[in-house]
């Protein structure tokens, strides 16, 4: 129901008097933050601690052949220092990082700013050490403990550019990743437990740096003590070196356009590309968006159940809260282990205020049963959010009712690896949520829905079309890591002059956004977003697949599953054996998240007469949407659709 008919539920009078921003604040907030762009952010970047003031906001160019994006330019700062530095002095004590471990029969710590500043001077001395300076990559291959964000935060100490690669990954794609940003150090863990099954994180190390140069060194963090390995010229010792490291190390100054990390994302086309984030617009970016769409007051316990592996763990576990000095909650577990009830007793357990997850999670834990909520004592929450996905009415109901009570916002906050914060979001004490909807644009940012055709604008309500951004903001990605032009071509050649989300949307009658999925090749399972490109190259990898189309469809809990057209070398014979044989292979070749939902033998494929797969009709095929097919002229064999349509999984 995605129109301005649907029922909307307004903020609680409680919510608005105590909220940062209410519906008037917001209103004159947002006009100026459009009309005088630059005021408006030379205003909010005085939240960062700068060690040089910026003279200059900002110098931005959209257009192709010469895009460029730089805010606070001439600014110094130092991110690690704004997370830690300046909270000591009034805040020391207070508890920085929550951590609650995957066992719950395991205790949970409480990491003061005071010890994450003793840590992370650690991790920092330990890295220089090792050789890392300023402008180095390091690659972080790590569990959900303190001791991912401490090595984080030490490399924006000293200058190097962190690239977080999410624990789930295979070995080869954390090779590519390590040789694509020439990393000079892996930091790993020996195992990652998780739901109760511990992954060998080192083991996968190994097996990655057997494929990248020799000189690449890795730091192991002790998290289980399980045996690991050992190479003696390559391996160190994180325990033992940062025990004997100085607790003392003075951050870097670094100019606002210095890379802060790089963060591999999917595209429609191609390998993952390494989105790059700077200094001084990413963080102030972050800060703001956490403190002002969670409603973030002194005092909060603030939980995101993301993974750092992920951009909203970057910007919405450790960035945009610790520069807030804000308690952060990391969860090293899943919320189904021990049981579906885990979630909701670490909530009650840290009494936590502010709480995020992913729609994928809500549909799960919805089927299980609202028993398992219930038990806890929820009475602590105030705000909640959502991130990743469209979330359906059936689970924000479910949500907003059962884990809620009906009385706490949902933030459904619609954004981007590319966009380092939330673009869009209902605020909690300004606007009427409905369900769905991500409503209203952030400060500063300019939706624009464009006929995906003519290009054009569409003005007035509603409208639909494929969502832009006209402006820059401080958040934005600057560029992708080695290929500018790639960067260009991917977001700014499609409608020149604007940023191009790859998103679909509507605006509704009252001038409210829906977003309504992807419009490119990228699908989203779980949250997780995958470029379909990337599993289709890696079935046609395996020996025994000639030819691979990789589409989405339409799945109860991930929201998307993955639907493969596989078809096989001459001589081979389909079988059961074979299916689970590719879908190891592809779990091995990319990681478990990759792993395909539903494998269709296709003796051919639809293509044009040019030789170009027509993916709208595998996409509409995987859908069960046979009487939407469309034109199929143009193919050079029609008679392979009838084959796949007859043939279709899971009927
Ligand atoms: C933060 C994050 C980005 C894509 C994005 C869109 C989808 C994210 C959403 C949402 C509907 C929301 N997406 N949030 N769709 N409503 N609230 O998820 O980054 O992994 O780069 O994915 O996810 O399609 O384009 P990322």
């Amino acid at each position: 129901m995605s129109d301005a008919t649907a029922k909307t539920y307004p903020p609680s009078a409680d919510m608005v008097a105590r909220a940062h921003v209410n519906a008037q604040t917001y209103d004159k907030m947002y006009q100026a933050s459009v009309t005088d762009t630059d005021g408006f952010w030379r205003e909010q970047a005085q939240r960062i601690d700068w060690i040089k003031p910026f003279t200059q906001v900002r110098d931005v160019n959209f257009d192709l052949g010469s895009v460029s994006i730089n805010w606070f330019a001439d600014g110094e700062l130092n991110v690690s220092a704004n997370c830690i530095d300046r909270h000591l002095e009034t805040r020391g004590d207070q508890t920085a990082i929550i951590w609650e471990p995957d066992s719950p029969e395991d205790a949970a710590k409480h990491i003061s700013y005071r010890e994450l500043h003793s840590a992370t001077c650690r991790m920092a001395n330990v890295l220089r050490d090792l050789g890392v300076t300023k402008g180095d990559r390091v690659i972080i291959y790590m569990p959900m403990i303190p001791e991912a964000a401490y090595a984080m935060l030490a490399c924006a100490r000293i200058g190097a550019i962190h690239s977080i690669v999410f624990a789930g990954f295979s070995p080869d794609a954390l090779a590519a990743r390590v040789n694509g940003c020439e990393a000079k150090v892996v930091i790993t863990a020996d195992e990652a437990p998780r739901g109760g099954k511990a992954t060998p994180l080192k083991a996968n190390a190994d097996k990655a740096l057997a494929q990248c140069d020799a000189s690449v060194q890795c730091l192991v963090v002790r998290r289980t003590n399980g045996d690991v390995a050992w190479n003696e010229a390559r391996d160190r010792d994180y325990n033992a070196l940062a025990q004997d490291a100085s607790d003392k190390c003075e951050p870097v100054a670094m100019g606002a356009e210095d890379p802060l990390f790089i963060l591999y994302t999917s595209g429609s086309t191609g390998q993952p590309k390494g989105v790059v984030h700077t200094t001084g617009g990413y963080i102030t970016y972050a800060a703001l968006t956490h403190e002002v769409t969670f409603d973030y007051h002194y005092g909060d316990v603030y939980w995101c159940t993301a993974d750092v592996g992920w951009v909203t763990g970057h910007s919405y576990i450790v960035y945009g809260p610790l520069a807030n000095g804000a308690t952060t909650l990391m969860f090293e577990g899943v919320p189904t282990y021990p049981d579906a009830s885990r979630f909701w007793q670490v909530c009650e357990k840290h009494k936590v205020t502010q709480f995020y997850t992913a729609p994928t999670a809500i549909r799960a834990l919805m089927g299980q049963g609202k028993e398992y909520v219930t038990k806890s004592d929820l009475s602590s929450l105030r705000i909640l959010g959502t991130v990743g996905e469209p979330i359906n009415p059936e689970a924000w109901n479910w949500y907003h009712e059962v884990v809620g009570h009906g009385r706490c916002p949902i933030v459904d906050t619609w954004w981007q690896t590319e966009t380092g914060g939330h673009l869009m979001t209902p605020l909690p004490g300004a606007h009427d949520m409905k369900p769905g909807a991500a409503m209203k644009p952030f400060f500063g940012i300019k939706p624009v829905i464009l006929d995906p055709t003519s290009g054009q604008e569409i003005d007035g309500n509603p409208a639909e079309g494929v969502l832009c951004i006209a402006d820059s903001w401080p958040g934005q990605m600057r560029t992708i890591w080695g290929d500018h032009e790639r960067f260009e071509k991917t977001y700014f050649a499609d409608y020149p002059g604007y940023y191009f989300t790859g998103d679909g949307c509507k605006r509704d009658a009252d001038g409210d956004y829906w977003i309504t999925g992807r419009v490119d090749d990228v699908i989203n399972v779980s949250g997780h977003r995958m470029g379909t490109a990337e599993v289709e190259s890696a079935l046609v990898a395996h020996s025994k697949v000639a030819e691979a189309a990789v589409v989405g469809y339409p799945h109860d809990i991930k929201g998307q599953g993955i639907y493969c057209y596989v078809t096989l070398m001459s001589g081979e014979e389909p079988s059961e054996d074979l299916r689970t044989e590719l879908r190891n292979w592809v779990r091995q070749e990319i990681g478990p998240i990759a792993s395909p939902d539903l494998i269709q033998w296709a003796p051919g494929l639809p293509k044009t007469r040019s030789g170009k797969i027509m993916r709208r009709i595998l996409r509409k095929i995987a859908e069960d949407d046979f009487g939407a097919l469309g034109d199929t002229s143009t193919l050079a064999d029609p008679s392979v659709v009838d084959d796949l349509i007859d043939n279709r999984m899971n009927r």
